[in-house]
């Protein structure tokens, strides 16, 4: 059941013209970063981060995408067993020396952003790992934060906040439910 509408598409829309001005602001320019955004709706909001940061700096930034699964027995419930593997790289630029920006929907235990920082390392040698992320929503189980965040919603573990995205869902949209 729905507890409560977070972000609607124009508060969505806000937060990602912010942290595209973020992003630009912390690395001087886009000229040494490299957008990497996580699938499904992290690869959606780095997508919309970069046409965004297209139109402010006038140049095309470079981008790429990771599909990490978390593998969880329960899904619902916060657990110390779950493992989150990499199953799909599509970064073709060289990451030696750059600034890489990963892109995610919602931060929770941090496990997916871990596999996606080895991922990144293991096809080069990026100078910074930064992350992006619609939603915080706290649980951290390693340690790990986010330098771009669009909303802190603090959660309790067994809150589910929606993220519907028109690219996949029809609507901009962010909400919690139990
Ligand atoms: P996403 O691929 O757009 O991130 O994992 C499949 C979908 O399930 C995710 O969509 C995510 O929105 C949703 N989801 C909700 N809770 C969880 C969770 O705790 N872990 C994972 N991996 N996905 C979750
Ligand atoms: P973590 O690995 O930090 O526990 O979880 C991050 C990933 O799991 C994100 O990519 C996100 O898709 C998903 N996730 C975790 N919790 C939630 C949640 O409450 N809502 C949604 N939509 N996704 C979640
Ligand atoms: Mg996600």
């Amino acid at each position: 059941t729905k507890k409560a509408d977070i972000l609607d598409e124009a508060a969505m829309n806000r937060a990602l013209t912010r942290i595209a001005h973020e992003i630009i602001e912390r690395n001087e320019g886009i000229d040494n970063v490299i957008l990497v955004g996580i699938k499904t709706r992290g690869a959606y909001l780095a997508k919309r981060l970069s046409q965004k940061i297209n139109t402010i700096e006038k140049k095309e930034i470079r981008a790429g995408e990771l599909d990490i699964s978390l593998y969880r027995d329960d899904l619902s419930t916060k657990t110390l067993n779950g493992e989150a593997t990499v199953q799909q790289v599509d970064i073709t630029h060289d990451l030696t020396n750059q600034t890489v920006v990963l892109v995610d929907d919602v931060l929770y235990t941090g496990r997916t952003v871990r596999a996606g920082m080895d991922a990144v390392m293991d096809i080069g040698r990026p100078s910074q790992i930064q992350l992006a992320v619609l939603v915080d929503r706290g649980h951290r189980e390693l340690p790990i934060r986010a330098d771009f965040v669009g909303k802190n919603i603090p959660t309790a573990s067994h809150e589910r906040v929606v993220v519907h995205m028109v690219e996949v869902d029809d609507e901009d949209l962010v909400a919690i439910y139990e």
